[in-house]
């Protein structure tokens, strides 16, 4: 190489080495998020009364206590036990079901209680898109400021799908995910679907005894399993449609739409059916709206458990939800979901346990224990990826299958419960404190042991966890009492969940892993480098001119030197 090329690049790379070394040592400062600018909000629904968590008796319907912090409508549960034809209207009225929701008569087995259930259902969009204006309606948060579209089976109401005129929150019985519903051996059940929505829908009773063809209707031909293709034509918008069953076996079973299914369940078209074992006098919740507990579980229940709860795991993939929130035309939703949505491309992003993802998961969604409890779990997945849920503190033991009871010779206790898509568990948890069942009291986590269980949006902490939660670890309010006095309280902001909180500035006097200093255009690192590239090129320039122009060089260098600084070429010297 000859020499002056050599010079020309030495000189370049020295230049640009040293002050970019320079530049990389200067830090920019800490400037941490202001935490009086963080909209907060309350722990607890402020809209719950906190006269909801006491046990108490409503039409003659016990009803459990349930210290979640925001717990379930006991009106609802008193009116879903006695059905909406039995209850006063004072009563029909705090729940905001329609009359007809949940018709029980005819004790046709003579044991005292109802055996024919007829239950309504609607089909309600979630968090979608309106012409009328800017944002979603009805709203319903998964966790603060996350609102994924979604559709559900919801019970028939008979207010609006909004609280009011001036909030855009759904109905607080309008919501993910779609209910569970409870129902005996020997129940002639009538599920009525209406479909309000611009979708056909239909039911598929997964797991649960059903005649394939439906007896009562169109002579038999009425199919009764949900499948277009197969038992039944689609259930157009504004169709309604009677799916007939009486089971003969009890068990944990499933149920969602059959129509363009990988896109329909995924969106939120799904929930348990649950099938108990027939016993007199066995008033049944028929419909579980909200955190899972049972406040009024059947009389087989109460044999053998002390408390029994309803937990489903879904999950939604981001793009898919937000289809219902780019489009309002059904032709275009149709398409983009159908025909140019991809999935097998999804990735799942909101992991949710009845419907909700954390920290408003810890609201209703806990297990709240006593020592030396038996508690009885039901689990669902309807998510599109297995889920491997572990109890911490905890081994809790598998009794059933899906729907169907294990052998109790091999019943199996273990501390992670894999659960493929659609597949149920009945799990026993037992709290004795024997370091096996139970290594004693504590607010003690329950989640998907997937690392991307435990985020939403990609984010931790999120996803589908929630606690066993011990009551001598609960605060007045229901809130889990951390060990350490932690601070939960920015888990409920919609901040955090737009990524502008740095995970540990609240616990960083230092200022080590606060934020970074805000800048505007390029960081001075970069407007640094670049500055000196262009200086080592024209130093480059100066020297190869000086080397392969000798003869010139002094003239050249007085003229250029001149022309940009207006010095002259004295040290120019070849
Ligand atoms: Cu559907």
């Amino acid at each position: 190489m000859p020499i002056r090329y050599f010079m020309a690049i030495l000189a370049f790379c020295g230049i640009f080495t040293t002050t970019n070394a320079q530049a990389s040592l200067k830090l920019p400062a800490t400037i941490k998020v202001d935490p009086a600018a963080l909209e907060f909000e309350p722990m607890c629904d402020p809209k719950i009364p906190a006269s909801w968590r006491k046990a108490q008796v409503i039409e003659g319907v016990q009803i459990e206590a349930s210290e979640q912090c925001s717990p379930d409508n006991p009106y609802l549960i008193a009116a879903v036990v006695k059905g909406t034809n039995n209850i006063s209207m004072n009563t029909l009225m705090e729940t905001g079901l329609s009359p007809d929701a949940v018709i029980k008569t005819d004790d046709i087995d003579g044991d005292g209680d109802p055996d024919r259930i007829t239950i309504k259902l609607e089909v309600i969009e979630l968090n979608g898109r309106t012409p009328d204006f800017e944002g979603l309606v009805p709203q319903f948060e998964i966790a603060p400021g996350i609102t994924p579209g979604a559709w559900v089976f919801a019970p028939k109401t008979s207010g609006m799908s909004t609280e009011n005129f001036e909030s855009l929150r759904a109905n607080y019985l309008l919501r993910l995910p779609s209910p569970v519903i409870r129902v005996e051996v020997g129940d002639i059940v009538q599920i009525v679907v209406e479909n309000t929505h611009y979708f056909p829908h239909t039911i598929h009773l997964h797991g649960v005894d059903h005649p394939f063809s439906h007896h009562e209707y169109n002579g038999g031909k009425y199919g009764n399993d949900g499948v277009p293709q197969f038992s039944e034509l689609d259930l157009m918008p504004g169709q309604r449609r009677v799916y007939e069953f009486q089971a003969r076996q009890p068990g944990t079973m499933f149920y969602h739409c059959h129509v363009q299914t990988h896109t329909h369940l995924a969106m939120g078209l799904a929930g348990m059916i649950i099938i108990e074992e027939n016993r007199p006098n066995n008033w049944l919740q028929t419909l579980n709206v909200g955190g899972g507990k049972v406040r009024h579980p059947s009389v087989a229940v109460k044999e053998h458990y002390d408390q029994e709860y309803d937990l489903h795991y879904h999950a939604m993939d981001k793009e898919l939800t937000q289809i219902i929130q780019k489009y309002n035309d059904p032709r275009l939703i149709a398409r983009e979901m159908n025909r140019r949505y991809d999935m097998t491309d999804s990735t799942e992003d909101y992991f949710t346990l009845n419907g909700l993802s954390f920290p408003y998961t810890l609201r209703e969604s806990m297990i709240i224990a006593e020592p030396d409890q038996k508690i009885k779990l039901r689990m669902l997945n309807s998510g599109g990826e297995l889920v491997a849920i572990h109890t911490h503190g905890h081994h809790a033991t598998i009794t059933h299958y899906d729907g169907t009871e294990h052998n109790p010779m091999a019943w199996i206790t273990r501390d992670v419960f894999d659960m493929a898509p659609a597949q149920r568990l009945d799990l026993l948890l037992d709290t004795t404190n024997d370091g096996l069942h139970s290594y004693g009291e504590g607010a003690w986590l329950f989640h998907d042991h997937r690392e991307k269980g435990i985020t939403t949006d990609g984010m931790s902490e999120g996803g589908s966890m929630s606690m066993i939660a011990y009551k001598s670890y609960l605060d007045e309010v229901g809130m889990p009492i951390a060990a350490h006095g932690t601070d939960l309280s920015i888990y409920f902001t919609k901040e955090y969940y737009q990524r502008k909180l740095p995970i540990w500035q609240h616990m960083d006097e230092a200022g080590f892993l606060g934020p970074p200093g805000v800048r505007s255009g390029f960081n001075p690192e970069t407007k640094a480098t670049m500055i000196n590239l262009l200086g080592g090129f024209i130093a480059g320039i100066l020297i190869y001119l000086l080397i392969t122009r000798r003869q010139n060089a002094s003239a050249a260098m007085a003229s250029i030197a001149a022309k940009i600084k207006g010095l002259k070429g004295g040290k120019a010297n070849g």
